[in-house]
Order: structure tokens, then sequence, then C-alpha cells
């Protein structure tokens, strides 16, 4: 049994998870560490801030799990739009099982729906969970690109990746929000400056924002077969176009009989902020407590450019300022 200050108790009989139980257990007090966002504390592991449970993931998934050619991941830096691609994704792979009408994404949540890796390879304190889903599997994730196994990065044929980004002034507003709804009522919120300063110096989950966008975006350049790389703002702007985009990357194109059924215009209509956010089971208060955030939690404006309407012009010109040169030259920025 698991019994460290820092992790969640999970039991395990597996000899080979609980090695790397004691080696996460040993090495996590020995990161650099900041405060979080909400109560956590952050760790700085491999270059990224990551809390205690995800570090552990992370190794887990680095020594026990098992890729096949079939897997999907759906990648994000926190505040992304995983909710949205999470479903998106979810409605391109499994369109024939299902009737729009009657529809799973209508009973749940997009984050109940496509399970986060980094998570759930603790479940049951070995691989079996993971190793039971039926491929092909579709897990979510925050974690960086460059702390995937190598099994699972240079092997083009291991798995596929599908990420999403948005403009990192979008991301801290909606961070900044999301945060001040999982800090404890005695807790006095977190101000927009405090939040502001955090996120610039790179101190957010699974951050630097921009280092996690520059890992997907280089191994999409290398890569394209296996990490197609996509942003909010233009799946907000086409989103027609880029769903065909990703059944296409994943191999699974729309046919003409589906075209003329508007099957892509089914999807995007289902999966949109106006329809998701109206369903009974997303304006669901409700928190458990393995997750102190409600499903309702998930949506708020689901907008480009609300940032307008939080950050003074020297935020902006700061932020911009970062964004320009951490993603200099390399062919891709938000604009
Ligand atoms: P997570 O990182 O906490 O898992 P994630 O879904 O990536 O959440 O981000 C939530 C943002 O996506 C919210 O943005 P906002 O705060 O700027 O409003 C949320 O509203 C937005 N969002 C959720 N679902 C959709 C959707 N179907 N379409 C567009 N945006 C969405």
């Amino acid at each position: 049994m698991e019994t460290s200050k820092f992790f969640p108790i999970v039991e395990t009989q597996d000899e080979g998870y609980q090695k790397t139980f004691k080696n996460c257990a040993e090495l996590v007090p020995t990161l650099p560490r900041s405060k979080g966002w909400w109560l956590d504390e952050l760790f700085q592991y491999q270059g990224f801030w990551m809390s205690s449970f995800p570090i552990r993931g992370s190794m887990l998934i680095n020594d026990h799990f098992k890729p096949r050619p079939t897997d999907i991941i759906v990648a994000t830096s926190p505040k992304c739009g995983t909710t949205w691609l999470r479903a998106l994704v979810f409605s391109i792979i499994n369109r024939a099982a299902f009737d729009f009408n009657d529809h799973p994404l209508r009973k749940l949540n997009p984050q109940e729906l496509v399970l986060l890796f980094e998570g759930h390879i603790h479940k049951d304190g070995s691989t079996s969970f993971l190793d039971e889903l039926p491929s092909p599997r579709l897990l979510s994730t925050h974690i960086p690109y460059s702390l995937f196994p190598k099994r699972m990065t240079d092997d083009t044929s291991a798995c596929r990746f599908v990420y999403i980004c948005r403009d990192p002034k979008d991301v801290l507003v909606s961070k900044w929000h999301f945060s001040n709804k999982l800090r404890p009522k005695e807790v006095p919120p977190l101000s927009l400056e405090e939040a502001f300063d955090l996120f610039c110096k790179g101190v957010s989950h699974y951050g630097p924002f921009w280092d996690h966008v520059l890992g997907y975006w280089k191994a999409s350049v290398e890569s394209p077969k296996k990490v197609l790389f996509l942003t909010y703002e233009d799946v907000k702007k086409e989103p027609l176009g880029c769903v065909r985009k990703v059944a296409e990357f994943l191999g699974v194109p729309f046919s003409q009989e589906e075209e003329n059924r508007k099957t892509v215009e089914e999807i995007v209509k289902l999966c949109s902020f106006e329809s998701l956010s109206n369903l009974d089971v997303n304006k669901s208060v409700a928190k458990r407590s393995e997750r102190p955030v409600s499903n309702s939690d998930f949506f708020r404006k689901g907008e480009v450019g609300d940032w307008v309407n939080h950050l003074s012009p020297e935020m902006v010109e700061k932020m911009n300022q970062i964004t320009e040169q951490k993603l200099q030259g390399i062919g891709f920025n938000f604009h």
C-alpha cells in the first residue's frame, strides 16, 4: 500500500508498479517545487511543472504501458480545449456505432468518456485496466511529448497523437477562472496578477505552456503521420474542415455517403459549445471526491479572444513578447 504524503492511495500487488511508486516517492521530494494554482504544489520534472500524481502517471507510462498501433492520444496543455477535442475525436471514431440523437455524449461528460491517460494508468494498481480496453483505445493526456517513452514517440506505428493548443492569453484567462473554482472557500482567490506572473514564469500545470506547444509542434513537423497539430482558433473558424482533417489523419476519412448524410455537420453540431454546455449532464454542478470539479466547470464561455475583457495592455504586450520569442522561427504562431 502507498502512503507517501504526496500521493492519493493506490493499492497494488504488482511488483513493477511498486518499484515505480518507490522510485517516484524518492524522486519527488528532491525536485524543485513551487506553490500551485489551488492548494496543490507543483514540481519541476524533466523541464515541466507538474503535480505529483501525473509525475507518477508519467513514470508508470514509461515503465509499464504497452502501446498498440491503433491507440489514439488526444493531447493538450490544460485549458486549450481538451473537452471539445475529446468529444470530436470520440464522435469521429465511433460515428458508425451511435445515433446522434441517442449518443453517449448526451449522457456523459467528454472527460468521463475519454479517460485521462496519466490518471487511469494508476487504476487497479497495474496496467490491467488499460490492457483490457478494446481497440482502438482513445485516451487523453496533458503530458508533454518529450516525457513519453521512445517506444511511443519514435516508432511511427506505435500510436497517434491529436494535439490542440490555443492562444496563451485565452489559456491564462480560462485557467485563472478555473483555478478559482478549485480553490477551497477558506483560501482567498488567486488574483489575475498572480496567475499572470506564474503563467509567464512557466509555472503552470504541465508548463511552461510554450515548451509544451513546441514539443508537439516539432513532432508534428517531423512525423506528420504520428502527430496532428490543431489550434482552438482554427477549429472554431473551420470546424468542418478540421473534423475532416482529423478523420483523415486517423485513417477513417468520411465517405461520400457520409458526406451526403451530413455526418460531419452532425458531429460539429453535437460537439459545439452551445450543444454540449446545454446538456443536463454538463450542467451538473455535483462534485465527486476523486475530482473536485463539476462537469459544468469545463464549460465557461468557449470563445476566442475573451482575454480582451481581462488583460491590461501591459499584460498583453508581455505575453505576446514571450510568445514571439519562444516560437520564433518555428513556422507557427498564434495570429
Ligand atoms: P481542462 O484543461 O480543464 O481539461 P479544457 O476543455 O481544455 O479543460 O478547457 C476548457 C475551455 O474549453 C473552456 O474555455 P473558456 O474558459 O475560455 O470558456 C471551455 O469553455 C472551453 N470549451 C469546453 N467545451 C468546448 C466546446 N465544445 N467548444 C469550444 N470550447 C469549449
